[in-house]
């Protein structure tokens, strides 16, 4: 396996660490985004996909959610990780039929995530057969016909599992979740149950909408903006420039984070010549480098202060006016508030109480705070409560439905939000499924569907034998790797529509079959005509996405034709739906929608408008909050936060500067200052020391999970490199998805069942070597453990360019 002479190999025990950078962006960026785009697409390509990102009449960017700024467009309106996200999609190297006659299932399962995803696009629909070591090419009709003979054959619709991830189009979602409940299920796990399902919880609960309510307008206009546990100079670079926009015009921005993300406190914009010559930006004013799990305790000190003041100063803290005729729950809310104590509150966040007094008055001074999120606050087990408990800190001040203030949950995947808009959800309301019954002529099922975390209890224990996901990487991405793996393998027939090879499609089913879709970038033309997609970013803003790539072979198929034909095969030709119709013209799918999905009227026009259309969003809009009580509710939750255990240490498990989710783009974390490697723990001093053990040093990590009869289980993750680091003491970090056998599955946020992968507790081991050839623990012997890809160097094939 060994090629010494190509300049990919990378020996990962050969990692460097330098100083974490104190700035984001700059010259360093937009040299990584050309060279990453020449290495996989050659010049011409890499220039003409480029000039078409987030353009008006070219796509929507294949990375986060973050929306384009109306208007005025740059030329260059992407960022360093959308061009990576770009290039590993529009890649011209190819995975077909001789690359799995060549590789072999157990050789395949030694790669590590990175050279799986270098291989290349998936060219053929392809299916491996009971007992066989390799993927088969397959006709796509026999592959329907396979699919379609599994599923009919299964006792109940409730014993197959449908996965969707984030950057399926409207368009596909729509007729995905309508063949999916014209089989007979909601079980629809989606990427979102281990993403933002927190926020969207918390959000529905107190302001009746579970999505965001600020626009990039009412950022620019903010007096204070809060960022907590997000990293946007690696996840969503394109909101520095927005930040950088309200400080000039005087915005204060606070950071809420146990690590000085380079992000937060400086940026270069790359895009204007002092970014690239001089210091750059100073982003955030405040760094609360609070302890992992402490921002509710953070939320409701302040909260308490703020009601302190009130009654030292009656009328300068409360909106009086907005809480009276507007919410619900106030005053049974703020004397449990009242009720906090202070010291644990210090003791939880780790922070002083000058930082959070001044953070208060900061909260007081401001006339518009907007508070912004990401997976710091949702993977928690308490995610839904820090939630709620920031909503309540805007709400008592009025900060929501008013020009610069407002919630800003960070939406990670390009399309996740528009998905869930489109029905991709187990629990959809009765509203939507009664429009789709009246639309179709169909009989929705009402009975709730699993999630994700249900989904692999349920394959786990022989409750549903057929798997099928709509992209992602569902055995990477979700916890408790080896459990997943055994459940993915318990199951008759698992099936992966995928754009690129990854570690999914080498843990499958008795059968598994992979058909190779088109992305984002590619160009789509069903019956002689181009067609067009729409996504709806973080900010509900709905616009058209136009890809134009020759696709990487001629048996590659839109979601959407991939859906509409599968659902022929398996509903024959009387079914209600127009199936054959809505996969050769996506106009008529999105003819449907707008008479099943509210605030879609007239969705053909007002989507090839320049930007797009806006949904409607009551709070945002009228200050209208569509709950329980008719008003926005103060929730009252218990104080809950992450103590160290002694001897432990509490890991949370986030992405390097160099990689979409499951997808490695590269072994280097720039900001964070290592390159070459990925197996690294963040850890402080103090720990290293109180350890007894040195930078560098090699560790294995265990994770220790209470089981209900008192004994502990634990979970091993090997061979990892200590690199001192400035996170809270007791607190360490690693990436995810090396440490996802990590997190058991039973570690899940309270009420939105999401995965706690922000706080797992680990006591650490220095590394032994295992004998060569052992089986890794939760592994059949002589089968490599999915969740410990191997340590094989990186081998790339030469491959032509072919344009
Ligand atoms: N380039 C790139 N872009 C991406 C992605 C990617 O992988 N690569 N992924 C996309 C997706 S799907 C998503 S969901 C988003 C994810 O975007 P982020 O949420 O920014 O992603 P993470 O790397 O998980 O970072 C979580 C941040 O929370 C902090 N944190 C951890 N625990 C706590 C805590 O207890 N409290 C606080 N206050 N902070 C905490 C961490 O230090 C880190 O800065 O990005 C999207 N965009
Ligand atoms: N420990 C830990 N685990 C986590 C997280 C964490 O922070 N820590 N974050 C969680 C979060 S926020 C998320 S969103 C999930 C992500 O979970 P997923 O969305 O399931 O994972 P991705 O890595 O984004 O999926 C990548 C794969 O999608 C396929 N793909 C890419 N583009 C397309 C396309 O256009 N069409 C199709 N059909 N396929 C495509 C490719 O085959 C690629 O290999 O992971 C979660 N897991
Ligand atoms: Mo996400």
């Amino acid at each position: 396996m060994t090629n010494t002479t190509d300049r990919h190999v990378f020996d990962e025990n050969d990692i460097q660490i330098t100083d974490p950078k104190s700035y984001a962006a700059g010259v360093p960026a937009v040299l990584v985004s050309l060279r990453r785009g020449l290495e996989q697409m050659g010049p011409l390509r890499t220039a003409r996909t480029l000039a078409r990102l987030n353009q008006r009449h070219g796509f929507d960017c294949p990375g986060c959610a973050w929306p384009e700024t109306p208007g005025h467009r740059k030329a260059a309106e992407f960022c360093e990780n959308g061009a990576k996200a770009v290039a590993e999609e529009a890649t011209t190297r190819k995975v077909g039929p001789a690359f799995f006659a060549a590789h072999s299932i157990p050789e395949l399962l030694a790669q590590t995530d990175f050279w799986l995803g270098q291989q290349g696009r998936l060219t053929h629909p392809m299916i491996i057969r009971p007992g066989g070591a390799h993927y088969e090419p397959i006709g796509w009709d026999e592959a329907y016909a396979v699919i379609a003979e599994h599923l009919r054959a299964l006792p109940s619709p409730d014993e197959a599992i449908f996965y969707t991830s984030g950057r399926t189009s409207n368009e596909a979602a729509f007729v995905y979740q309508l063949m999916i409940r014209s089989f007979g299920t909601n079980n629809m796990p989606d990427c979102s149950n281990m993403c933002h399902e927190s926020s969207g919880t918390a959000l529905t609960e107190t302001i009746g909408i579970g999505k965001g309510s600020v626009s990039v307008t009412d950022l620019e206009d903010a007096d204070l903006i809060l960022i907590a546990g997000q990293n946007p100079g690696t996840n969503h670079p394109r909101m520095l420039s927005v930040l950088e926009k309200a400080k000039a015009s005087g915005a204060t921005v606070i950071a809420i984070n146990p690590l000085p993300e380079a992000g937060l406190l400086r940026f270069k914009d790359p895009q204007k010549v002092n970014g690239v010559l001089g210091d750059g930006a100073q982003i955030a004013d405040e760094f609360l480098q609070i302890r992992i799990g402490g921002d509710q305790a953070l939320f409701q000190g302040l909260a308490k202060l703020l009601l302190e003041e009130e009654d030292r100063r009656p009328g300068t803290v409360l909106d009086r006016e907005f809480l009276d005729s507007r919410c619900a729950g106030f005053e049974q809310w703020a004397e449990h508030i009242r009720a906090v104590d202070l010291a644990t509150v210090l003791e939880a966040t780790g922070l002083t109480r000058e930082q959070i007094e001044q953070t208060a008055r900061a909260l007081i001074a401001s006339n518009a705070t907007i508070v912004c999120w990401a997976m710091g606050l949702t993977q928690q087990t308490h995610g839904v409560a820090t939630i709620e408990d920031a909503v309540a800190l805007l709400l008592m001040r009025g900060m929501i439905g008013k020009p610069g203030a407002g919630v800003c949950p960070v939406r990670g995947h390009s399309n996740v939000q528009g998905d869930r808009t489109m029905g991709i959800w187990e629990k959809m309301p009765e509203s939507f499924l009664q429009a789709l019954d009246d639309e179709f002529g169909i009989r929705s099922p009402r009975r709730h569907g699993l999630d994700a975390v249900d989904s692999i209890r349920a394959m786990r224990d022989g409750a549903a034998h057929v798997f099928m996901a709509m992209g992602g990487n569902f055995l990477s991405a979700t916890p408790d790797t080896d459990v997943t793996a055994a459940a993915l393998r318990n199951c008759a027939l698992t099936v992966q529509i995928s754009t690129k090879l990854n570690r999914s499609h080498l843990v499958h089913g008795r059968t598994g079959i992979i058909l190779p879709s088109l992305g984002r970038t590619d160009k789509d033309v069903r019956n002689g005509r181009k067609q067009l997609v729409s996504v709806e970013d973080s900010m509900s803003v709905v616009h058209l996405s136009r890809g134009g790539l020759t696709p990487a072979g001629e048996q590659l198929r839109s979601e959407v034709a991939i859906v509409c034909e599968l659902a022929q095969a398996l509903f024959g030709p009387d079914h209600p739906v127009p199936w054959r119709g809505f996969a050769d013209d996506y106009d008529a799918i999105r003819d449907a929608i707008a008479r099943v999905v509210p605030g879609f009227d007239d969705f053909n026009t007002r989507v090839r408008r320049p930007d797009g259309f806006v949904l409607p969003h009551p709070p945002r809009d009228e200050r209208r909050f569509h709950t329980a009580t008719g008003k926005a509710n103060f929730v009252v939750n218990d104080l809950d936060w992450v103590p160290v255990p002694e001897g432990r240490l509490i890991l949370q498990t986030l992405r390097s500067h160099d990689q979409y989710n499951t997808t490695i783009y590269g072994l280097d974390d720039r900001y964070r200052g290592v390159k070459g490697g990925r197996r690294v723990l963040f850890v402080n001093d103090r720990d290293l020391e109180s350890f007894g053990f040195a930078a560098g040093d090699r560790v294995d990590l265990i994770s220790e999970w209470p089981r209900p009869d008192g004994t502990v289980e634990a979970r091993r993750a090997d061979d990892f490199r200590l690199v001192p680091y400035p996170t809270p003491v007791g607190n360490v970090a690693a990436y995810y998805p090396e440490t996802n056998p990590l997190i058991p599955l039973d570690h899940v946020a309270r009420k939105s069942n999401t995965p706690v992968s922000k706080a797992v507790t680990i006591r650490l081991e220095a590394h032994t070597p295992r004998r060569e050839g052992a089986a890794a623990p939760g592994t059949a012997p002589g089968r490599p453990s999915p969740g410990s890809p191997g340590r094989g160097e990186l081998v790339h094939r030469s491959v032509a360019w072919d344009e």
